[in-house]
């Protein structure tokens, strides 16, 4: 079966999901699209997806009969009320980060599907699907003896103007929210945010760079700098101390060269190109789920917990104090 996809938000991500979709993976074709700038979603259907209808909201096009399952990929205030509609109408949806900007949005999509009774809903933390954090996985799991910390780092070489301190978390951090619980089978239990210095390419805005300290459950110490105008490249970096070793996230292949008295090899520099083949991974997964009518991958109950995690680490950075994490049961549908 073929899924009839609508995107709503054709951005930057907008536009490469629908550009694999229509290109690269296997089930699915963009039928419709929607963005409020009209003109973006008229040029991802005349560059990528000719025969797709453009609508003039997501509303419109979720609920259009010719569309069977619905991508998000809009600016992250705006996903709850789409996943809420798609939920509604009873269709699979993709939600790119964050599920919602506070954990109630969250909520309020868990306890919807939850009512449904049925999983519809996929969120986009594509890290899980990567390569490298699935194979450091399996040596944490196995070879390094019980994991006591973890040093991470997830640095952009700079961002818009508009991106603010919070941001940082929200929209940043999220990424290693999600796949360290995932990496480590454990739940945060506090939040604690220091700054250090802030760099001269940063504005009056945006702290930068931040770490941000995280205690687990099970004890484990989490240290992650974020850093987003490290100028030098998109470096994404994470190291687990176990007790009988250590294992460190593989970096992406990149030639090694000998020239003019240098040994070199390149740092990539967009994060499009860094989880490039997990975005294929976790959409063809998307794709094989909702031709089922289901879903399946990183859940909104994960969306939740990011969405407490993240607020408590905003917490802290307001504060500066140690701030709990405290989560609720989880619903058996999400077991
Ligand atoms: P972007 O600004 O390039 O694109 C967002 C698009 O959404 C814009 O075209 C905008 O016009 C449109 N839009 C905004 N509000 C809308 C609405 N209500 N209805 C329809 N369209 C709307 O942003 P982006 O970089 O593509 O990011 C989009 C989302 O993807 C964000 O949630 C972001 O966090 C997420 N993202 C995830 C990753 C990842 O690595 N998983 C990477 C980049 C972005
Ligand atoms: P973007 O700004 O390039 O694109 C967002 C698009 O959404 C814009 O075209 C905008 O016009 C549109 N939009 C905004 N409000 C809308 C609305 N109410 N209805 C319809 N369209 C609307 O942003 P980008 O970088 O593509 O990010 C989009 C989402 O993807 C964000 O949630 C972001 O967090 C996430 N993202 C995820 C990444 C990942 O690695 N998983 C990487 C980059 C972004
Ligand atoms: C962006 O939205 C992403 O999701 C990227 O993966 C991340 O590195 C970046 O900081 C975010 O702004």
């Amino acid at each position: 079966m073929t899924v009839r996809i609508g995107v709503i938000g054709t951005g930057a991500i907008g536009r490469d999901h629908a550009r694999r979709i229509e290109k690269v993976l296997q089930g699915g074709r963009i039928v419709a699209l929607s963005d409020v700038n009209a003109a973006s979603a008229e040029a991802v259907r005349a560059d990528i997806a000719p025969d797709a209808r453009v609508f003039a909201s997501g509303e419109e096009l979720i609920a259009a009969p010719e569309v069977d399952a619905v991508l998000v990929t809009s600016w992250g205030a705006t996903h709850e009320q789409y996943v809420l509609a798609a939920l509604k109408a009873g269709k699979p949806c993709f939600c790119e980060k964050p599920l919602a900007t506070t954990a109630e949005g969250a909520k309020r999509i868990v306890d919807a599907e939850v009512a449904l009774g049925s999983r519809l809903v996929q969120v986009g933390f594509m890290r899980r699907y990567d390569a490298g954090y699935v194979a450091l996985k399996k040596v944490v799991d196995s070879e390094i003896g019980a994991p006591l910390m973890v040093h991470a780092a997830h640095r952009n070489p700079t961002v818009p103007e508009q991106y603010v301190t919070p941001m940082a978390i929200h929209d940043t951090l999220i990424h290693e929210i999600d796949v360290l619980r995932w990496l480590l089978n454990d739940e945060y239990v506090s939040a604690q945010v220091v700054f250090p210095r802030v760099s001269s390419h940063s504005h009056s805005q945006l702290r930068d760079p931040q770490i941000i300290l995280l205690e687990t459950k099970k004890g484990v110490r989490i240290d992650v700098e974020v850093f987003v105008n490290c100028r030098y490249g998109y470096d994404i970096q994470c190291q687990v101390v176990g007790e009988e070793g250590l294992a460190n996230l593989p970096e992406p292949m990149s030639i090694v060269m000998r020239k003019d008295a240098r040994q070199q090899n390149a740092i990539l520099t967009d994060w499009k190109d860094r989880f490039i083949a997990s975005y294929d991974v976790e959409l063809q997964d998307f794709l094989k789920a909702a031709a089922n009518g289901t879903a399946s991958g990183p859940s909104s109950w994960d969306g939740y917990v990011a969405a407490i995690s993240s607020d408590a680490c905003v917490k802290a950075q307001e504060t500066g104090e140690i701030v709990p994490i405290s989560l609720p049961e989880r619903p058996a549908l999400y077991n």
